[in-house]
């Protein structure tokens, strides 16, 4: 039998940017505890929660210092009780973020492993200077690595001479999982979780915690002489082994836990060998794939090119066809980490944005897999549109703004990829209704709110049948009560076509058939290279429909006669 998270829909609470319940401007457990029923009434079967872990917040939380309590500015364990118990009273689920690649350098753990003689020094990646330079200087890091955040992905410590691997900020200390005491201590602090009620883990830079030793180092692809190749620090040689590790330890797939592991780099092959129900690893992975096709040749995702649709396609079919028979596919075109997708892949003008946001929705949610909604998605939420630098505060952005500048990049250059792709465009607050702040906090928001919010907004989107909302609501509506569209069989079709995003599903003889106008304009449908429409029926449409041509963004999910 199909374990139960193969007919779920989950949705992303990033809590900074949810709902503020103290009106200081930063959203917290009980503003979502406050919300409930907005979940409810989506219809979502799963809350995955990003994290809200005791922290300096470098990262926003990403950078965890007592992976076992709650942050003050979220609330208590009290509040997180009371969200699990809500969420559990109207039959949703909580997933908790798991950020076990790095711990904060504000850790205890890390802390006493500034220490050379302290036991916790193996815990962390210590390591001297390169060969025949003086440590501290420039060239004299261990490895050419850069880190994910630019510049530099090893910190020098001057009271020891010895440096530390951080992938990410230097406030994220990579941990050393070839430790077995790290790893011992990670189970425990997941079955105490478990036991707390929580329903699953959604895995931070999972494919990074096994490292290939020794480190050495990459081809440069930096303008900095650094080598930004993630692919020689993803999937190490004990990947498998401490997935397998942790699964059996914390009992994920005896006690049907929900779980995602975010792979950087990760291939639909390598996905596959790590959601194979056999392999007991991961319910599900993050591709990011799919998300790096409106990147440039270098794949940096601030090179930014226009979305060519055939490619969106190619990935998402490779990925369907790759996933089919074994393991299982997550389903996203938004999180926290990523810009808007109406801004980024639909037209989020006044004319078409209420369509595309739909006719996304339409494409993804009909596809197999589990489908991801991050919070304002279902609202067809827009990009930031901030104009000035000193408008953003995600590290990401403001690291590679100051390093791009020094290394001698056009500063209107990078402000445009900023303003396309910056994270802080999904870390906007929450629009819930038209009043100044949104209805997000009665402080000041953390994050300017987005103007549009007057016209895009929770309170408009409910009380309009014809809003994203609503059309969100009937998607997830379709997959609960449609096994074809759970488990139905992939086929692309029109694979070359660039405006036309068209496939079916199949089920015995039941065939849904899915058509996107993914452009700004009407496209006829190519009868001759498509099933026969006779006697079809429209389960579900963004327009009303009134020929064969599909509207600007329209899109129609069909049942075949
Ligand atoms: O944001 C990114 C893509 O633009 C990545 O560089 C991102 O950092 C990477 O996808 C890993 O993301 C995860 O780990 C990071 C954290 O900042 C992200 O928010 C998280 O989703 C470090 O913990």
């Amino acid at each position: 039998m199909a374990p139960w998270w193969h007919s779920a829909v989950v949705y992303q609470i990033y809590p900074r940017s949810f709902a503020d319940s103290d009106g200081d401007g930063i959203g917290d457990i009980p503003g979502i505890v406050a919300h409930l029923d907005h979940l409810s009434a989506l219809g979502v079967d799963v809350v995955w929660l990003s994290p809200v872990y005791r922290s300096p917040m470098d990262d926003n939380g990403y950078d965890i210092s007592d992976y076992s309590d709650v942050d003050p500015l979220f609330g208590t364990l009290a509040d997180l009780d009371a969200l699990i118990a809500g969420l559990h009273s109207r039959g949703m689920k909580l997933v908790m973020d798991l950020v076990v690649n790095h711990t904060s350098d504000e850790h205890p753990w890390f802390v006493e492993s500034r220490d050379t003689s302290s036991p916790k020094r193996d815990w962390y990646l210590w390591r001297a200077a390169r060969e025949g330079h003086e440590p501290g200087t420039p060239g004299a890091a261990p490895t050419n690595w850069g880190s994910f955040f630019s510049g530099s992905g090893w910190q020098f410590d001057p009271a020891t001479s010895q440096y530390y691997l951080h992938l990410f900020s230097p406030k994220q200390p990579d941990l050393n999982w070839e430790n077995p005491a790290v790893r011992q201590a990670m189970y425990q602090m997941m079955r105490d979780w478990v036991d707390r009620g929580v329903d699953g883990f959604r895995m931070d830079v999972i494919n990074l915690i096994s490292k290939t030793y020794p480190l050495t180092d990459g081809p440069v692809n930096g303008p900095d002489g650094l080598c930004y190749d993630p692919s020689l620090v993803v999937e190490g040689p004990r990947l498998h082994e401490f997935l397998q590790e942790m699964n059996r330890e914390v009992g994920i797939s005896a006690n049907d836990l929900f779980s995602v592991g975010e792979m950087i780099l990760v291939n639909a092959d390598q996905a596959r060998s790590h959601t194979d129900a056999a392999a007991r690893e991961l319910g599900m992975v993050f591709t990011f794939e799919h998300m790096n096709v409106d990147s440039g040749p270098t794949g940096l995702k601030w090179d930014v090119i226009p979305l060519h649709l055939p490619a969106l396609k190619a990935n998402l079919a490779q990925w369907q066809y790759g996933l089919a028979e074994r393991g299982w596919n997550s389903l996203y075109f938004e999180n926290h980490d990523q810009p808007r997708s109406v801004s980024r892949f639909g037209d989020d003008g006044p004319e078409f944005r209420v369509a595309s946001a739909k006719t996304l929705a339409t494409t993804l949610h009909l596809l197999k897999g589990t489908p991801y909604v991050y919070q304002g998605q279902e609202l067809g939420m827009t990009n930031a549109g901030f104009t000035d630098i000193g408008q953003y505060n995600d590290l990401e952005t403001l690291r590679f703004y100051t390093e791009a500048l020094s290394d001698g990049a056009d500063p209107a250059e990078l402000m445009a990829a900023i303003a396309f792709k910056s994270r802080d465009n999904a870390r906007t607050p929450m629009q819930w209704d038209a009043t100044p702040k949104a209805g997000f906090t009665t402080g000041e928001p953390w994050l300017r709110v987005t103007p549009n919010h007057d016209q895009v907004n929770a309170a408009a989107a409910i009380a309009d049948p014809g809003s994203v909302f609503h059309h969100y609501r009937a998607l997830i509506d379709l997959r609960h009560r449609l096994e074809v569209v759970r488990q139905g069989r992939f086929a692309l079709l029109l694979p070359d076509d660039e405006h036309l995003f068209c496939y079916s599903r199949t089920l015995g003889d039941e065939v849904l058939l899915v058509v996107a106008n993914w452009s700004s304009a009407p496209v006829p449908l190519p009868a001759s290279d498509l099933p026969s429409l006779d006697g079809a029926q429209v389960l579900l449409g963004t327009h009303e429909v009134t020929s064969g041509d599909l509207a600007a963004w329209e899109s129609r999910i069909y049942k075949l006669a």
